[in-house]
């Protein structure tokens, strides 16, 4: 194993701080660079010797900079995650969701640090394809400064590689669960939202009929494709959709969540929110044919860890 440490950006949040622990667990050195504005030193095990952590903002490009230098590779998930806070705040959203992005490709530049791993977004793909399983060539329509922020960055991570060797791995998720996923905005993710609400007793808001579905992805999996994608011989061409092609509605949800606790609070039926997608499902036909796909959590067993984390 390369005593060279592995960059990951945005390794004290959610998706960051699982793959971290899944890097430590098969012996690669960590180095984690993280601003805290969501992300918490909670979900790092901060006594290991092999972790190291920066607190700071890949906005900072000297920061970000230093923070590279003598990486084996980079994952590159520092952003600010949530669509609403960049539809009301996109300067300063666009600091970390773009400016963090072009930062890191100068530092890989200047650093020969090739291999990079992208946390894209379904979101470029704006209301396209909805209602069939959405391709990666559907076209793209990034109806928020976030989307705009993440299909920017991946254009730029292309450009480096076509021109400075960068390696980039970009990967479009579609609907990611599981622990540590922050349940604390009402734009977090459902699952987040719905878990928790259900096992402190709380009422629980379905936006809609409940009859919109979405493809839900565990944590767990998602981290064994980012491990392909750095230690793959060449990366995938373009971008690759991660989700299941499987669509779960959110009645289906909680009546799984329902099940697994012996009962729900009450459900209260609110307006849909405006501009609020339908059905979103991932075509995975390239995510199968470059990656080998990781045996599925099921929703109710990545419900059942979560809830039992
Ligand atoms: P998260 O908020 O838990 O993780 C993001 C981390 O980045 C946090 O720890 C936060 O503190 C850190 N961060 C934010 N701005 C920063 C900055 N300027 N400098 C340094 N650190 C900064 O969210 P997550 O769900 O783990 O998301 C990880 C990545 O995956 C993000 O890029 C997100 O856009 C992307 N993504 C997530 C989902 C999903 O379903 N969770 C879907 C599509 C894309
Ligand atoms: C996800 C991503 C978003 C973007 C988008 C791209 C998250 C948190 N958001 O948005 O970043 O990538 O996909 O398509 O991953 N809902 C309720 N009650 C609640 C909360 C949500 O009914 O308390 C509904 C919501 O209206 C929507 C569904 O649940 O119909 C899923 O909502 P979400 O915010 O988890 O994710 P989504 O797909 O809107």
């Amino acid at each position: 194993m390369s005593e060279q440490p592995i960059l990951v950006t945005g390794g004290a949040g959610f998706i960051g701080s699982n793959l971290v622990d899944a890097l430590l667990a098969r012996g690669n050195s960590v180095r984690v660079l993280d601003n805290l504005s969501m992300g918490k030193l909670a979900n790092l095990p901060m006594d290991n010797p092999r972790l190291t952590f920066i607190e700071g903002d890949v906005a900072d490009a000297g920061l970000v900079s230093r923070a590279v230098a003598g990486c084996a590779a980079v994952v590159h998930l520092a952003a600010v995650a949530s669509v609403q806070a960049s539809v009301d705040d996109p300067v300063s959203t666009h600091q970390s969701n773009f400016i963090g992005t072009l930062n890191l490709c100068e530092a890989m530049r200047e650093h020969a640090v090739r291999r990079v791993v992208f946390a894209s977004s379904a979101a470029v793909y704006g209301n396209n394809g909805e209602g069939q399983a959405i391709d990666e060539n559907t076209a793209k329509s990034p109806l928020t400064p976030y989307a705009a922020d993440k299909l920017a960055s991946e254009h730029y991570l292309q450009f480096y590689g076509r021109q400075h060797g960068l390696e980039p791995a970009i990967f479009r998720f579609f609907n990611i669960f599981g622990p540590r996923q922050d349940p604390s905005s009402p734009y977090s993710g459902v699952i987040s939202i719905f878990t928790q609400r259900a096992q402190q007793g709380l009422p629980i808001s379905v936006f809609g009929d409940g009859e919109q579905t979405r493809d839900f992805f565990f944590v767990a999996d998602l981290v064994e494709l980012l491990l392909q994608a750095l230690d793959a011989q060449q990366v995938a061409p373009g971008a690759v959709n991660v989700g299941w092609n499987e669509a779960v509605s959110l009645k289906q949800l909680l009546a799984q969540i329902g099940e697994l606790l012996g009962g729900l609070p009450a459900v209260t039926h609110l307006d849909g929110r405006p501009g609020d997608i339908r059905h979103s499902r991932a075509d995975n036909r390239r995510l199968i044919e470059h990656y080998r796909l990781p045996v599925q959590t099921s929703l109710r067993d990545g419900l059942a860890a979560l809830l039992n984390s």
